[in-house]
């Protein structure tokens, strides 16, 4: 079994009260893990059971769909718990806020065009900031698919990733997903950010 559920990075009420208890330990314990299982067993027997994920995420057009959901699912959640910490709304800042505002038009715009990005997604899915040939972007992609496979219509490389699925949000926002999103910032860990930033340059 190739694939395991890492730990969560904190405490699961360490993001209280923007990201409640509840929801992340049915998100991570339930939801992820279940990626995982679901991966592992898409993969199992097959030539690619020891594939590196970013590996299969590049072609993951000669997959079925059960290795493209899953391994999104698993990819996608891992960048997303590494990402957060209560920042008591702290902004970026250094490099990353300088390409912010050159790149987006500041802190303000960029969660103006994420929250766009995260409330216009129908159904389930993600938005992104990514950067692009050294430019910051604002994307969003359906289910669990992510910037990092060959049929993303917002291919970059992701440094920060909010799941808008119910399931990321509904114990605590119900059907706000326009508020899940506000609260959001308040839980981005900007250092985790701008080093995904500094590698992606
Ligand atoms: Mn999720």
């Amino acid at each position: 079994m190739p694939f395991t559920l890492s730990p969560l990075p904190y405490a699961s009420n360490a993001l209280e009260p923007f990201f409640d208890q509840a929801t992340m330990e049915i998100h991570h314990g339930k939801h992820h893990q279940a990626y995982v299982t679901n991966l592992n067993a898409a993969l199992a027997g097959g030539p690619d059971a020891e594939t590196p994920l970013e590996t299969l995420l590049g072609k993951i057009s000669s997959f079925p769909p059960a290795v493209r959901n899953n391994g999104g699912g698993h990819w996608n959640h891992n960048f997303f718990w590494q990402q957060l910490q209560l920042n008591n709304g702290a902004a970026p800042t250094g490099a990353l806020a300088a390409a912010i505002e050159a790149d987006l038009g500041g802190y303000d715009k960029l969660k103006e065009e994420f929250k766009k990005a995260a409330t216009t997604r129908f159904g389930s899915g993600w938005a992104w900031l990514g950067v692009k040939e050294g430019k910051l972007l604002v994307c969003s992609s359906p289910n669990q698919d992510n910037p990092l496979m060959d049929i993303s219509d917002c291919k970059c490389t992701p440094i920060l990733g909010i799941d808008v699925w119910e399931h990321a949000y509904y114990l605590k926002y119900q059907n706000r997903r326009p508020d899940f999103v506000d609260a959001f910032w308040n839980v981005v860990n900007w250092d985790v950010v701008a080093n995904r930033y500094a590698a992606a340059l």
